[in-house]
């Protein structure tokens, strides 16, 4: 089960619609994987997270994992050979409660400790530096509040088995609408490029980006939130994805739908962890 976690309108239902919709056509084609609802809730709920992005051209809306939220159960598989290998895949959105602060309700402790993964999103514009930020948006000390908001939860629910005090499952820490930064990177930077075709995990690309993220959080006097996540997590990487592709105005998804880039990053680590995918030049 992966968890999204991350603060209000960090992005995590549209990374939930958008991961699932690119995991299900191109990329689950590419890699190989088959991608099956396990029951009619998921098959239900899917539908309430692709109609607005992909026939509507309407943005998902803000409260859709409200409540008690229910993970979508699919059961991912992938074929080589005559191996086969299946997972099931829970992905689980979170109201924006859950890390608002506040005391957290018994349902949300459980489901952030039967995590097997986390993917925690972040805003750029809560990052100084990165892009002007709105007016009212908190900033860096707000955003590094944040993350260590979000990591406490992890923490008190005892998310994956502590590692010395840590937590121990992996957790991807991802900047979302990296199209708002994208601008402003260099040109050679490899927040650029695509993921070149091919069913393995590229982990020399993993690491050039986790790399970059780590200099530019530095060159945004953001750091703060590397040496937090340092000292919280045994186990994390940095990611940048954008999954609309571009900046929307209004209410309204960006024309002709998602273009998303570097939207499957995040998954593609979880599942070569997992065992789905091998390394890139290692394929069975
Ligand atoms: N520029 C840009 N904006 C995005 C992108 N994805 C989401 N957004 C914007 O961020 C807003 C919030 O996105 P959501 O996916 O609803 O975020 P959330 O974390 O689920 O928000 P809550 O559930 O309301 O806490 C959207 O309405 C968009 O305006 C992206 O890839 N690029
Ligand atoms: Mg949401």
């Amino acid at each position: 089960m992966v968890v999204l976690a991350g603060p209000a309108g960090s992005g995590r239902s549209t990374f939930t619609a958008v991961a699932l919709h690119e995991l299900r056509h191109g990329l689950g084609e590419d890699l190989g994987t088959a991608l099956l609802p396990c029951d009619d809730r998921t098959v239900t709920d899917v539908r309430r997270y692709e109609q607005p992005l992909y026939g509507d051209a309407h943005l998902l809306p803000a409260a859709l994992a409200s409540g008690s939220p229910r993970p979508l159960v699919h059961r991912l598989s992938r074929r080589t050979g005559r191996r086969e290998r299946a997972l099931t895949f829970l992905l689980l959105d979170t109201p924006e409660s859950w890390f608002a602060g506040g005391e957290p309700a018994e349902g949300e402790l459980r489901s952030l400790a039967g995590a097997d993964a986390i993917v925690l999103l972040l805003d750029p514009r809560d990052l100084t530096g990165a892009v002007p930020r709105p007016a009212g948006r908190p900033g860096a000390a707000g955003s590094a509040l944040v993350v260590d908001r979000v990591l406490d939860r992890l923490r008190t629910a005892g998310a994956g088995s502590p590692d010395r005090g840590r937590i121990g499952i992996p957790v991807a820490v991802a900047l979302a609408k990296l199209d708002l930064v994208a601008p402003q990177l260099p040109p050679n930077s490899p927040l650029h490029r695509r993921r070149s075709p091919g069913p393995g995990f590229d982990a020399a690309d993993r690491s050039a980006v986790d790399t970059e993220l780590r200099a530019l959080l530095a060159l945004w006097r953001s750091d703060g939130i590397d040496q937090r996540l340092r000292e919280a997590c045994a186990d994390y990487q940095l990611f940048a994805f954008s999954a609309l592709g571009r900046a929307p105005r209004g209410d309204a998804a960006p024309p002709g739908g998602p273009r998303p880039h570097r939207v499957e990053d995040p998954l593609m680590w979880l599942l070569y962890r997992f065992g789905l995918l091998d390394r890139a030049g290692s394929e069975r």
